[in-house]
């Protein structure tokens, strides 16, 4: 076994309950535990993006990173430097107990002088991916090929000008949803971050919009001719790099799988600090997309209060995420989705245990969102609120208007008639509030 580099962790970090001091332990992730009929890891499926947490030095705008990445920093020898990143994810993986990764193309393994040896070079590193996952169980959540990076991406990939760019992109994902597949991967993630404008002064809208509508379709009939059984999943994000992304929020996107006709295949990628800076609530995104059929995985992180941009901290506000939680037991749990943290360290986070740290609080936080958010179904906490707020929809009137039979002048009708609105009944938001909270001061009495 090559050298650890965390030689601080010799077990997998384990649960050790609510009152654990130990920082290296789980307060509240218990991944065996049975909730709400299923494992904990099961509801969760919590999987480490590579990229964040292995190929990135915490450089900003404004300066150079200082993380301890050394494998970054050699650049004599990449595919060296490629496998010693993975040795070093693997390891992490392995005493994190996390069930998934996921990755970019590109993070695996870097690029090459030309098409032939990107290719090659992720082959390589896709068949290290096999054996290490082979010896851990790590399993692959999603893989996703990277279309922001390279200069010949600025102008969009499915949406460039430039045809020529377009097919670069498609052979580039026909590659790497090939890897993904080999991999086991169980979803195939495109975040279309340059899939936008900006500015329409040089923009054909309508001609962009059906180039990625074309892509699409181009990924999907892979995915079937190569039997991918796992949806592909878009992930919304408003802006940020470019000033419009096309896939705005869930409901743009939805419109725009109706309008290509992707509806069947296609599914969504939320991602919480994306959710923010598009205007919603992250809870509104997941309730959105369950109710249109598409919720597909999430990507876990946190904003900041008063940063207008994607900071992509990892979650500790438990809160924050009780409601999202709520919506999706509700929605009956992920099936091939899962939790995956899309989280970077702080700059300032530069020792090597800070990833620990940061994941492990993570995982605790969602798996305490959890654990309030079963307890309140169990209950119907919310649901029967809900259920009670509409039931005159269950009523002769609801049910007649409802009726495709049912028109405007029936209800004229009706109104007339002398059926005058009863006063307004309360919406309960405050009652409601302390409910919640209720539930939340509670949790350490339901368990874990
Ligand atoms: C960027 C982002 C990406 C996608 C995968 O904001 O979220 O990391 O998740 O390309
Ligand atoms: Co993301």
């Amino acid at each position: 076994m090559a050298e650890q580099f965390f030689p601080e962790v010799d077990a997998p970090i384990a649960y050790a309950g609510i009152d654990s001091t130990d920082p290296l332990t789980f307060r509240w992730y218990d991944a065996d535990r049975k909730i709400a009929g299923r494992r904990m890891a099961d509801h969760l499926r919590f999987a480490v993006a590579y990229w964040h947490s292995f190929n990135w030095t915490g450089f900003d705008v404004f300066g150079a990173g200082a993380l301890p990445r050394p494998w970054l920093y050699d650049t004599a020898d990449p595919m060296a430097a490629a496998h010693r990143k993975m040795d070093v994810a693997f390891e992490f993986l392995a005493k994190l107990g996390a069930p998934f990764f996921c990755f970019h193309d590109r993070d695996l393994a870097p690029e090459g002088t030309d098409f032939a040896e990107s290719c090659s070079r992720l082959d390589e590193m896709a068949d290290a991916a096999a054996t290490h996952m082979e010896t851990t169980g790590v399993e692959l959540l999603w893989g996703t090929a990277n279309l922001f990076t390279h200069p010949r991406y600025a102008a969009g990939a499915a949406t460039n000008p430039d045809p020529e760019v377009f097919a670069y992109a498609a052979a580039q994902v026909r590659h790497c949803l090939e890897v993904t597949h080999r991999l086991g991967g169980a979803n195939y993630v495109m975040w279309g971050g340059r899939e936008g404008y900006e500015t329409l002064l040089n923009t054909d809208l309508r001609r962009e919009l059906d180039q990625m509508g074309r892509f699409l379709h181009l990924v999907v009939d892979h995915k079937h001719r190569i039997g991918f059984e796992g949806p592909i999943l878009l992930e919304p994000k408003p802006y940020e790099p470019t000033k419009h992304q096309y896939d705005f929020d869930v409901a743009a996107v939805y419109a725009f799988l109706q309008r290509y006709d992707l509806t069947d295949d296609v599914k969504v990628n939320i991602e919480v600090n994306h959710a923010e800076l598009s205007g919603h609530d992250f809870a509104h995104e997941v309730d959105y997309a369950s109710a249109v059929g598409i919720l597909g995985s999430v990507d876990a992180n946190a904003g900041d209060d008063r940063l207008g941009w994607d900071v992509d901290r990892f979650p500790a506000s438990v809160t924050d995420h009780v409601l999202a939680l709520h919506a999706i037991v509700q929605a009956g749990g992920f099936t091939t989705g899962g939790f995956n943290f899309d989280a970077k360290l702080r700059r300032q986070s530069v020792d090597r245990m800070d990833l620990f740290h940061a994941h492990i609080g993570a995982m605790d936080t969602l798996a305490h969102a959890l654990v309030i958010a079963v307890a309140m179904l169990d209950d119907g906490a919310l649901e029967d609120v809900r259920v009670q707020r509409y039931h005159g929809w269950d009523g002769e009137l609801g049910q007649a208007i409802l009726d495709d039979g049912c028109s405007l002048e029936d209800l004229y009708g009706h109104v007339l008639a002398g059926n005058e609105v009863d006063a307004p009944v309360s919406g309960r938001q405050e009652a409601l509030e302390r409910v919640v909270a209720r539930y939340i001061d509670q949790a350490r009495h339901v368990g874990p």
